[in-house]
C-alpha cells in the first residue's frame, strides 16, 4: 500500500507550442532547459520519486546507491569481538535491541495496559467445513471500552493435536468476517493468506487488522494503546517513546498471549507474517518476542529488511518525514545522517536469529529496494553461522521467483510488484514446513 499521494510530473510540451505547425519549425541550436520536476511523481515504470525536506531526491540507479560501512554484528560497542553464542545472547543482542528501542522504534512503556480475551463466536463450518473459525476480542485496558483487536482464528476441523499457526496482521483484517467492506478494500486484500491451502496442510491461520489497536495516522499519540498508556501525562513524548510500529508489534505479542491460551494451537509453533509496513512490524515483533518461532517479512523495505545506508528507493529522510509517528522521536536525528544510525537492517534480521526468517521482495517494488533487502539478509549471515545455523549460502544477486537459502535464513524475490504473491505463499509454506512441522 502506498499512502503518499502520487502526482504525475508535467510532461509534454516543455514550453513549445503543442499544436501542429504548418511548416516544420527550425531545430533550436540548444535544447530548451528541462522543466523542473514537481515532486512527488511516479515515473512510467510506476516508481515513486520524492524530494525530501532535506533536499534528497529518490535514486533508482544502482551505480549511485553509494558506499557505506555496516555496523559489525559481531563486534560489541566497546570494540570487543563476539566469539560465541553466549556473548551474542548476553551482550551483543541486548546492545542492539536497546539501540533499536532508544533510537528507532521506541520502547514499550512500563504502563502498557493489561489485556483481556473473549471468544465472541465459533463457527464449526468455516472453509467449507474444513476449519473451525473463532472470533476473539483481545481488549486493552477497560474490558468494555478499551481498544481491541478482532482476531479471526481458523484451525483445522479434525486436528488431533494442537496445531502450528500462521498469524498475519493485515491492512484490512479478514474479509470473510467483514462482508460489508467495499470493493476498493476487497481489491487490496492481496496480502491475505490462502486460508484453504494453509488449513489443508495442517496449519491454523489467524488474521487481524493492524489498526485495531493503534491508528495509522500522524497526530494520534493520544489515541489507541499509545494514548491509553500515556494517560494524562502532558508534554512532548520522550525521545525513546514508542511509535506506532512498536505499538503494532506489541499488539502481535498480545495476540500470541491469547493463542497460548487456545488449546487448539501450539504456541511454540506460531509464525508471524506481515507485508510492507507490517513486514517491518513482524521483524521488530520477532526481535523482541522470541516466542515467535518463524518470521515472514514481505516487501518490508526501508527500516524493515532493506539496508538504510543504501541510497536507493525510500530513504530515512523520506520515511521520517512521511511516517515519523511510526518511530521514536529520536529517529529524527538520523534524517540526513544515515551513516550515524548505530544499527541497520541486517541487525534487525539478526535479532531474530537463530529462528527462521523468510524475506520476500518484488523486482518492480524498487521503492522498497529489493537489492538492499537481499544484502541485509546476506549481512545477517554471520550471526546465524555463529549460532550454528545456515545463512543464505550466496551473496550473488538472487534469481527471480526462486528461494535463496537452504537453511534458517531465506530470501525470495518475485518477479512483480509490492505484494505477497501466491508464489511467495507457496515458497513460504515450503520454507516453514520443517520448522513448524504441520501434521505432527
Ligand atoms: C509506503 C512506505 C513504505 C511501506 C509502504 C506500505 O508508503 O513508504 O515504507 O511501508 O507504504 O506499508 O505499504
Amino acid at each position: 500500500m502506498r499512502l503518499l499521494s502520487l502526482v504525475l510530473a508535467p510532461i509534454g510540451c516543455l514550453g513549445w507550442p503543442c499544436f501542429a505547425a504548418e511548416a516544420p519549425a527550425p531545430a533550436p541550436a540548444t535544447p530548451p532547459p528541462a522543466a523542473p520536476a514537481s515532486f512527488p511523481f511516479t515515473d512510467a515504470d510506476g516508481n515513486l520519486h520524492t524530494r525530501a525536506a532535506t533536499g534528497h531526491v529518490t535514486n533508482y540507479d544502482e551505480a549511485k546507491a553509494g558506499t557505506y560501512r555496516l555496523p559489525d554484528p559481531l563486534m560489541l560497542a566497546d570494540g570487543q569481538p563476539v566469539r560465541d553464542a553466549g556473548a551474542w545472547f548476553n551482550r551483543r543482542r541486548p546492545e542492539i535491541l536497546e539501540l533499536y528501542r532508544s533510537q528507532v522504534f521506541g520502547r514499550v512503556p512500563a504502563g502498557a495496559p493489561r489485556v483481556s480475551f473473549k471468544v465472541l463466536e465459533s463457527d464449526p463450518n468455516a472453509v467449507d467445513g474444513r476449519a473451525v473459525r473463532r472470533h476473539v476480542v483481545i481488549r486493552c485496558g477497560d474490558p468494555r471500552s478499551g481498544p481491541a483487536i478482532h482476531l479471526q482464528v481458523y484451525v483445522p476441523a479434525r486436528a488431533l493435536h494442537p496445531v502450528p499457526l500462521l498469524l498475519q496482521a493485515t491492512f484490512y483484517g479478514d474479509p470473510a468476517a467483514q462482508p460489508a467492506l467495499d470493493a476498493e478494500l476487497a481489491r487490496r486484500f492481496h496480502e491475505l493468506g490462502p486460508v484453504a491451502a494453509i488449513i489443508a496442510r495442517g496449519y491454523g491461520y489467524a488474521v487481524y487488522r493492524y489498526t485495531d489497536l493503534q491508528p495509522d495516522h500522524a497526530g494520534t499519540a493520544a489515541a489507541g494503546v499509545i494514548g491509553l498508556a500515556r494517560g494524562a501525562a502532558g508534554g512532548p513524548p520522550a525521545g525513546d517513546a514508542w511509535g506506532a510500529l512498536s505499538a503494532w508489534a506489541w499488539g502481535a505479542s498480545r495476540v500470541l498471549d491469547y493463542l497460548a491460551t487456545d488449546p487448539a494451537v501450539d504456541p511454540g509453533r506460531v509464525a508471524l507474517i506481515g507485508h510492507s509496513r507490517l513486514g517491518k512490524m513482524a521483524l521488530w515483533a520477532g526481535a523482541q518476542d522470541p516466542r515467535f518461532a518463524v518470521v515472514f517479512a514481505s516487501c518490508s523495505g526501508e527500516m524493515g529488511a532493506a539496508l538504510a545506508r543504501r541510497d536507493f528507493g525510500e530513504t530515512i529522510d523520506d520515511i521520517a518525514e512521511s511516517f515519523g509517528y511510526w518511530f521514536a522521536p529520536n529517529f529524527q536525528r538520523y534524517v540526513g545522517h544515515w551513516n550515524d544510525l548505530p544499527v541497520d537492517a541486517h541487525l534487525l534480521i539478526a535479532l531474530n536469529a537463530p529462528r527462521p526468517v523468510f524475506i520476500t521482495a518484488g523486482s518492480r517494488d524498487l521503492w522498497a529496494d529489493p537489492r538492499g533487502e537481499f544484502l541485509a539478509a546476506v549481512a545477517a549471515g554471520p550471526v546465524y553461522r555463529l549460532l550454528g545455523r545456515r545463512d543464505l549460502g550466496s551473496a550473488d544477486p538472487p534469481p527471480l521467483d526462486a528461494t535463496v537459502g537452504a537453511g534458517e535464513l531465506a530470501f525470495h524475490e518475485h518477479d512483480g510488484d509490492h505484494a505477497i504473491t501466491a508464489g511467495d505463499w507457496q515458497a513460504f509454506l515450503e520454507f516453514a514446513g520443517p520448522y513448524l512441522r504441520p501434521g505432527s
